[in-house]
């Protein structure tokens, strides 16, 4: 008996222990899926689908999730910023599938796959929008709408954009300057069927009617140097993540190789988004592996790598502690949103047209990791804006583990609703340095509070 309950204890130790190292998924309070990386000013913004929590056996996904970072390990969520009900034209009530965005003259356009619906785009001021529908329908107008997914947007150093989607071929069109509208002096109306030849995609294995090279879906276009990548979901179901170059932006392509292969954990699905930030290159990718993942509840994932000296992918295995280093320190004495999350469990987040978003579903040992927190000054004083129509709860200000050391414990009250927002302040004793900070949450009872923000202070 003694043996069974050491051998428990080293279980639950280990599964912290690996959770604490853990970076990937990055998302850990809602499902994410089909990142789409875009790098503006020193942020790198996240775009990605929303595989809603389902048991049954397709994909529900109602809206397009936006998240940002500036040190590569704390993500702060800013919830849907579009959805379906933006394309007042469809009529689908499902089928938010992989987005691609984009800033051109101080505009961000969301290209947004409507499944069954074709392709629209979105216009924005800023990267959370409000997104606004310029078209008021489609942007690519074909035949095979069913087809038409995964649109993925590239500028080209003459300042030419072009758009690559589809499965189980690859369309390209150029888009004009507006963003809004296409080319139509090229192709078929302005859409060019890339040539899918076993030297451009790899010979399938098994081929059918309708796919005979390695590709699948999930374009990605991005260039470095003289070298264009071609970077696309390949193999069929499971997917892998495969890539070919050339030497512009449409080709001729050579197919070069897996990036990503099959490994314990990933989707029947892969979706690549590659991004150079701050002087690094990272692939953006999707897994199954939060509590409760599978091919419908999916998770987004990153991995940083170096290209080969020739150019070429390195092969990237997905690795749960993914981004180990952060590129930036983060300031607790600005107030942060409680939403900025390095590692987070049994939390989720919410949005009100008061607050935007804010973190619920709050109940005892759950907790909130938030990495690389600079407190140069040390600091006495913690703040945090929060609402309970419950017996509220405590959180434990902790830094180095959820059981690492306590810095202060705050008490939250009831404010008399779950959105009646009231600042708490407690005393915390915080010396200089740069400490991990978790925020381990305490009480009986379920949804003891809703957190929106914090800041440390004198
Ligand atoms: O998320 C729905 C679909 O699954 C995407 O459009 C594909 O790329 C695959 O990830």
């Amino acid at each position: 008996m003694e043996n069974k309950i050491k051998l428990l204890f080293m279980l639950a130790s280990s599964i912290l222990f690996f959770n604490v190292k853990a970076q990937n998924p990055i998302v850990q309070t809602i499902f994410t899926a089909d990142p789409a990386p875009m790098v503006y000013n020193d942020t790198l913004f996240l775009y990605t689908t929303h595989d809603e929590h389902t048991t049954s056996n397709f994909f529900t996904m109602h809206n397009w999730q936006l998240f940002s970072t500036t040190d590569m390990v704390n993500w702060t969520a800013y919830g849907a910023v579009a959805s379906l009900k933006n394309f007042e034209w469809s009529e689908q009530t499902n089928g938010a599938w992989a987005p691609h965005a984009i800033e051109r003259n101080g505009k961000f356009y969301l290209y947004c796959p409507i499944h069954g619906d074709g392709i629209g785009v979105l216009v924005a001021d800023r990267p959370y929008g409000p997104f606004t529908d310029p078209l008021g329908g489609r942007l690519v107008e074909t035949e095979r709408v069913w087809d038409d997914i995964d649109p993925a947007v590239f500028i080209d150093d003459d300042g030419q954009a072009y758009l690559y989607w589809g499965n189980p071929n690859l369309f390209y069109a150029k888009l004009n300057e507006d963003m809004i509208s296409i080319d139509r002096t090229i192709g078929n109306n302005g859409i060019v069927a890339v040539d899918m030849t076993p030297e451009a995609f790899g010979a399938r294995e098994k081929p059918d009617d309708r796919y005979t090279t390695n590709y699948e879906e999930a374009p990605w276009l991005y260039k470095r140097g003289d070298i264009y990548y071609m970077i696309y979901a390949a193999k069929g179901i499971p997917e892998y993540i495969a890539y070919s170059t050339g030497p512009s932006a449409t080709g001729p392509w050579k197919y070069r190789g897996i990036i990503m292969g099959r490994h314990p954990g990933l989707a029947f699905t892969n979706h690549p988004g590659v991004v150079d930030y701050n002087g690094n290159y990272y692939l953006f990718y999707h897994s199954q592996e939060l509590p409760g993942g599978g091919g419908f509840n999916r998770s987004v994932c990153v991995e940083q790598f170096e290209f080969n000296p020739d150019g070429s992918f390195p092969t990237i295995i997905p690795a749960r502690e993914g981004i180990t280093k952060s590129t930036a320190n983060l300031d607790p004495y600005r107030r942060v949103e409680a939403e900025t999350i390095a590692w987070s469990e049994g939390i989720t987040i919410d949005y009100s047209e008061e607050t935007g978003v804010f973190v619920t579903s709050i109940n005892d040992g759950n907790y909130i990791k938030v990495r690389s927190v600079d407190f140069a000054q040390g600091a006495q004083k913690f703040q945090a804006a929060l609402a309970s129509e419950s017996e509220g709860g405590f959180i434990e200000i902790r830094t180095g583990g959820v059981d690492g050391k306590l810095l202060g414990t705050l008490e939250v009250e009831n404010t008399g609703s779950m959105q009646n927002w009231v600042v708490h302040t407690s005393k915390v004793e915080v010396e200089g340095g740069i400490h991990d900070l978790y925020f381990v949450f305490k009480g009986e009872g379920d949804n003891l509070f809703n957190f929106d923000w914090w800041v440390f202070g004198k």
